[in-house]
């Protein structure tokens, strides 16, 4: 299989990841389709990689097309790296789990609410091949309370020092220059890219 496809079909049921890719690839020649149906693929993996390429692989064996997956979560060194990849299934709902979250981090002081967002991204064949693998962190810190209203999943609750906002406090533009997610899809762009006229 050559590499120098421009269209991939994202392995994801979630729409927010969906349109943060669909944006940052808006001004490409790289088009990136949702997946139809029910796509539930269990997630069985020790890794954030490993859970991608199961996501990946899945999507590419239904469409026989490749298929970029993309498995993510939040790591908070004061919970020894909890939810992490557990983060979707960590609670039923986003208020849910970030409510959870906060309750867990009652007793932690400011100092030590270090976290990070933390995106695997993989491209399978319909054949099974890892045809390209990238995993990118966003550094931060558990905020005391929920602000902001973009974003979705954790943002409200993950504070980014240097921009003095909560990720739900940026705009999606902002969010996607600086996150885990913006950072894995620019090495899958260079990567996907790569060779093109060569
Ligand atoms: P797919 O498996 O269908 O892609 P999902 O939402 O279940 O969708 P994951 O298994 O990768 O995705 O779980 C990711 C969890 O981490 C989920 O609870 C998200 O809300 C959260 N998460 C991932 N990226 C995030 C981001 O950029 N901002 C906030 N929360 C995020």
């Amino acid at each position: 299989m050559t590499k120098n496809f421009t269209e991939l079909v994202f392995a994801t049921m979630n729409k927010n990841k969906l349109s943060e890719v669909q944006k940052m690839l808006e001004n490409s020649d790289i088009k990136v389709y949702g997946i139809e149906g029910d796509f539930n693929p269990e997630e069985t993996g020790a890794t954030f990689e490993e859970n991608a390429f199961i996501k990946a692989f899945e999507a590419a064996k239904i469409t026989n097309l490749p298929a970029l997956g993309d498995d993510s979560g939040l790591v908070v060194d004061a919970l020894d790296g909890r939810p992490g990849v557990y983060s979707s299934r960590y609670e039923q709902t986003d208020e849910k789990r970030n409510n959870k979250l906060l309750r867990e981090l009652e007793n932690v002081e400011p100092g030590d609410r270090s976290a990070r967002f933390v995106c695997s991204m993989v491209i399978a064949s319909p054949d099974g091949k890892k045809l390209f693998s990238t995993t990118e962190t966003c550094e931060g810190e558990i905020a005391l309370f929920p602000s902001g209203r973009h974003g979705f999943g954790y943002d409200p609750v993950f504070y980014l020092p240097e921009k003095n906002a909560t990720m739900a406090e940026l705009t999606m533009e902002e969010k996607n220059k600086i996150s885990h997610r913006g950072k894995a899809l620019g090495k899958t762009v260079k990567w996907l890219v790569s060779g093109r006229n060569s």
